[in-house]
């Protein structure tokens, strides 16, 4: 069986203190299910090699590497910014299709009508880190994101919409999936850093999160 846990009819799962349009579900990938989408990832890697994005003007490089599958793909570099493009920026090639996992995903845990157009695969080094910021080069933030995690477990931090607002963390754990919408969708959010040594997935420890979004208005 590929998915763990619920059967349908099931409500879509815990919802945090205070996360208005944030639900949560762990262990929504069981262990075989996460080999197997590992297996897919390897795949589309050798077709899109993860790449290290750099900072809009200053050109700092991001501790996470990342690569995307789908028909968009979210790439940053010091000239152009943050962005969506149907090609990978090093090899000019089109994204790698979504695997049908993660087309499900979408459908059980975001329940978006519409498909997904890009999925970000961001790879974490076991000290790699992401830092609070919002997602919002989007054209439709009506519609949910889907994330779920691979790997070693992560410490995530979830804000308001502005910098300052309070903020909380959880973990997110190999096999855990969770979705944004409405009043979380442009809440601020980072990873705070990744707990070596919480999975075996991965043989040399990190983590890997897949992050789907629908880009444009469908
Ligand atoms: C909360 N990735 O790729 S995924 C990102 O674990 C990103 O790699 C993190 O933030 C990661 O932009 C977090 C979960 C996530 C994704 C989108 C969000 C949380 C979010 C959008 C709004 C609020
Ligand atoms: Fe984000």
């Amino acid at each position: 069986m590929a998915i763990s846990g619920r059967k349908s009819g099931d409500d879509a799962g815990v919802s945090p203190p205070g996360g208005s349009g944030l639900v949560l579900r762990p262990g929504y990938l069981d262990g075989v299910a996460q080999a197997a989408l590992l297996e897919e990832l390897r795949a589309a890697l050798g077709e899109a090699p993860l790449f290290t994005p750099t900072m809009p003007r200053t050109g700092k490089p991001f501790s996470v590497r990342m690569t995307n599958l789908g028909p968009l793909g979210w790439v940053s570099d010091r000239d152009g910014g943050y962005r969506y493009q149907a090609t990978h920026p090093e090899t000019g090639r089109p994204w790698p299709a979504m695997p049908d996992v993660l087309l499900r995903a979408w459908g059980e845990i975001g329940g978006y009508g519409a498909p997904p157009e890009a999925c970000l695969v961001n790879w974490y080094a076991p000290a790699a880190r992401m830092g609070l910021h919002q997602d919002r080069d989007e054209q439709d933030f009506d519609a949910p994101v889907v994330s779920l995690s691979l790997g070693d477990t992560a410490l995530f931090r979830l804000g308001g919409l502005k910098r300052s607002d309070p903020t909380r963390s959880f973990r997110l754990a190999s096999g855990d999936a969770m979705a944004l919408a409405q009043e979380s969708r442009l809440a601020f959010h980072g990873v705070d850093r990744i707990l070596p040594g919480t999975s075996a997935l991965l043989a040399k420890g990190g983590r890997i999160n897949l992050t789907l979004r629908r880009v444009t208005r469908p």
